[in-house]
């Protein structure tokens, strides 16, 4: 892979480290900046050393943004549109490349690789129309020639923080809503993941280069902390952060406190309810595939299954068999399903929440395990596995960044629902049955608490055009589709008189 690798970072201009290539918009690191090694899980080399941003590289980035902001704010939105639309084309033409980036620098399969570089072309057509329809509403006034009506006007500067696990597309639904609602952004990538960062800001500050836009439109600064600067930063008037509940809750109050909006995609704890009426077949790929896709590594990754009692032994059964068909291995060959954790520390979590489910009860009904040697040498593959638990486990409440899957038994439907809702977390939902009124009540405002909740579909691979994110403990946030784009800016009502007088509202009299 290693020789590959070095064309995929060549084709897309990452080879060249030094910061003066991304004229056009900022790479904020300075020469003589300390660096981080970019480690590949999937065979424990390292890929390349990334300079990390010091705290003048954030000074004059933000300086540079706060200026490109006064500029891109006045192009009009289909103008920005149009910009975005070209990127969407460069990430067409370098879907292969990035998509093997992403694979090889984060461990996904390469099928899902090429997936998040789609989302980020969808993200892109979806933010292209949405450059002309960034509408307000006009209201009547209750006094007369008068008008009333709102718009929507940029916020300023976007931080933007993402998580290992989407590299580029969490950072492309946010950045493309915020562009062409006439925003500037700074991205903070994961340190675990900083050269899907570099690379995605050399193809868009190619673009932007190519329209004669000035710097700072895009910008990427790396580094852990990047992000305690972006949080604590009155210029800042937004931050987006995807990552776990512990550490958005310290984003989401040092951003409150000093009056900042954030929007927070944090853990999940993602529930199947497989009906006695579901189609077997079906729901055996929805789950597996959402247990063990991306390792286990999604937000919106399956965490437990909740069986009705009538199905459960043969359900387990074909699950378990299930599981003894899967090949892990090289996330690079299409012929493995699952590929490596992130690095040590997520091995270490999901080795002490076995350690921790077994002290509590669980019966593993797939044993899990760390494989190490050859193909393994990275040391961060391990087993999917799967175990027999009840809802209040304290593992079980937890979301465990792992391919752990945990089984409860249920007996009725209302019980089954209080058992999905019965976690901290609100992000995916999903039931499998092909019972009218089973799918019915767990849509119904009765039904699922989180923010998605779906039918015959696993928990996660949700689709761009819907509005993505979570309740409860996952933060309140939603991105990407529907109307998630209102987050991104300000709303402003106004009214005009064109009268030959000034009444006032409410009727109030003030003659002088
Ligand atoms: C995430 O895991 O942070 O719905 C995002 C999904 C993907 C996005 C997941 N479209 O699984």
């Amino acid at each position: 892979m290693q020789n590959n690798i070095s064309t995929v970072l060549k084709n897309l201009g990452v080879l060249d480290l030094n910061p003066a290539f991304s004229t056009g918009s900022n790479w904020g690191a300075s020469a003589n900046a300390k660096t981080i090694d970019s480690l590949s899980p999937v065979d424990g080399k390292k890929i390349a050393s990334v300079q990390l941003a010091t705290a003048e590289d954030y000074e004059a980035v933000v300086k540079k943004a706060e200026e490109a902001f006064i500029f891109w704010r006045s192009l009009p939105a289909p103008k920005r549109g149009d910009i975005v639309r070209q990127f969407g084309d460069a990430l067409r033409l370098h879907k292969e490349d990035l998509g093997t980036l992403v694979s090889y620098e984060m461990g996904k399969s390469l099928q899902e690789g090429f997936g998040e570089v789609q989302e980020m072309i969808d993200i892109c057509d979806f933010a292209v129309g949405l450059s002309r329809q960034l509408y307000g509403l006009t209201m009547h006034s209750e006094r007369p020639n008068h008008r009333m009506y709102e718009q929507w006007h940029p916020m300023g500067i976007v931080g933007i923080i993402s998580a290992f696990n989407f590299p580029v597309a969490v950072w492309s639904w946010n950045t493309a809503l915020a562009w062409v609602c006439g925003n500037v952004c700074i991205w903070k990538p994961s340190s675990k993941t900083p050269l899907c960062g570099v690379a995605c800001q050399h193809i868009i500050a190619t673009v932007l280069k190519n329209n004669d836009m000035p710097e700072g439109i895009s910008n990427l600064l790396i580094g852990n902390a990047v992000g305690d600067l972006i949080n604590n930063d009155k210029r800042i008037p937004l931050v987006s952060f995807t990552g776990s509940t512990r550490i958005g809750r310290v984003v989401s109050s040092a951003v409150a406190g000093r009056f900042g909006r954030s929007i927070l995609e944090l853990g999940g704890n993602n529930a199947i309810i497989i009906s006695k009426d579901a189609d077997i077949d079906m729901s055996i790929i929805g789950a597996v595939f959402g247990a063990v896709g991306t390792a286990g590594q999604r937000c919106t990754s399956t965490r437990r299954l909740i069986i009705h009692e009538d199905i459960y032994e043969d359900f387990k059964n074909k699950l378990t068999k299930a599981y003894g068909q899967l090949r892990i291995g090289d996330p690079l060959d299409q012929h493995n399903h699952v590929g490596p954790l992130i690095d040590t520390a997520a091995v270490d979590m999901y080795t002490h929440a076995i350690e921790k489910g077994k002290k509590e009860g669980a019966k593993f009904i797939v044993e899990g395990g760390v494989l190490n040697g050859n193909p393994y040498q990275s040391g961060f593959y391990v087993k999917p596995c799967v175990a027999e638990v009840e809802n209040h486990y304290e593992i079980v409440q937890e979301e465990t960044f792992a391919p752990i899957l945990y089984l409860i038994k249920y007996k009725t439907l209302d019980q089954a629902i209080s058992l999905q809702n019965g976690v901290p977390q609100g992000l995916s939902s999903a039931i499998m049955t092909l019972n009218l009124r089973e799918a019915e009540q767990f849509l119904s405002v009765a039904g699922s608490d989180c923010g998605i909740a779906n039918v015959n579909i696993g928990t996660s691979g949700a689709e761009i055009g819907g509005a993505f994110g979570g309740e409860k403990e996952t933060g309140g946030g939603r991105e990407s589709g529907s109307d998630a784009w209102k987050a991104y800016m300000r709303r402003q009502t106004n009214t005009i008189n064109y009268s030959n007088t000034l009444p006032l509202a409410q009727g109030i009299k003030f003659d002088l």
